[in-house]
Order: C-alpha cells, then structure tokens, then sequence
C-alpha cells in the first residue's frame, strides 16, 4: 500500500517503505594461467574453439598470459563461466598438459 491514511496504520509514524533490492546476477571472469610445459600451439587452439577468437586475438591473448601469468578469455554468467573452465580443464588433462583455467567475480 503506497499511500497511508495519517492514524489509521502506524499512528501517524513515518514508515519506510522497503526497497525493491533487485541485484544483477554477478558476472564472472574466466581466467588462463600461465604454465611452462603447456605448447603455445595447444594454448592458441584452446581459445579459438573454446572461447570464439580468431587466430590473431587467441595469439595475442596467449603471449599475455605467457608474459604476465594470468589473463582473461572472456566474462560471462556464473554457469557459462563454470562450463568453461571445467572444459578448458577436461580437455588439458586429457591432451597431458598441465594448462590450468579458473573464474573470479568480475
Ligand atoms: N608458457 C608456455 C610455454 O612457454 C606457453 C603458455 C602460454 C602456457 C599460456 C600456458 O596459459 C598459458 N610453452
């Protein structure tokens, strides 16, 4: 109820009306952390056909991720980013290579 009548519900107090507290679902950061067996080849294909770049994008982001340790592959929801890494992860270990993928909120 938006209006009141002053002394008919809360005795003439000012009530606060609660806020309508709508949160935007978080997004999340899917990162790849650099390693020193992984080839660069395997790392380049990794973000073509798991993450959508194009060879010069997955180069690129690989040679950062190769220099600085850590970079990030994309931002998504919660889901597609947990989908990602466990891919990412899955598909490594079954090649034996030690590549490692993770998330942090954004
Ligand atoms: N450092 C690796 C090498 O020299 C290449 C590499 C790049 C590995 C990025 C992992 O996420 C990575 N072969």
């Amino acid at each position: 109820m938006a209006e009141r009548k002053i002394d008919e519900q809360d005795g003439g107090l000012d009530v606060q009306e609660a806020k309508p507290k709508l949160k935007r679902p978080p997004l999340y950061k899917v990162l790849l952390l650099n390693d020193d067996y992984t080839p660069m080849e395997f790392v380049v294909n990794v973000l073509e056909s798991f993450f959508g770049m194009n060879r010069e994008k997955a180069t690129q982001i690989m040679l950062h991720v190769h220099t600085r340790g850590v970079g990030v592959c994309g931002v998504y929801s919660k889901d597609i980013a947990e989908t990602k890494v466990t891919q990412v992860n899955e598909y490594s270990r079954n090649n034996q290579h030690p590549l490692l993928c993770s998330m942090e909120e954004a």
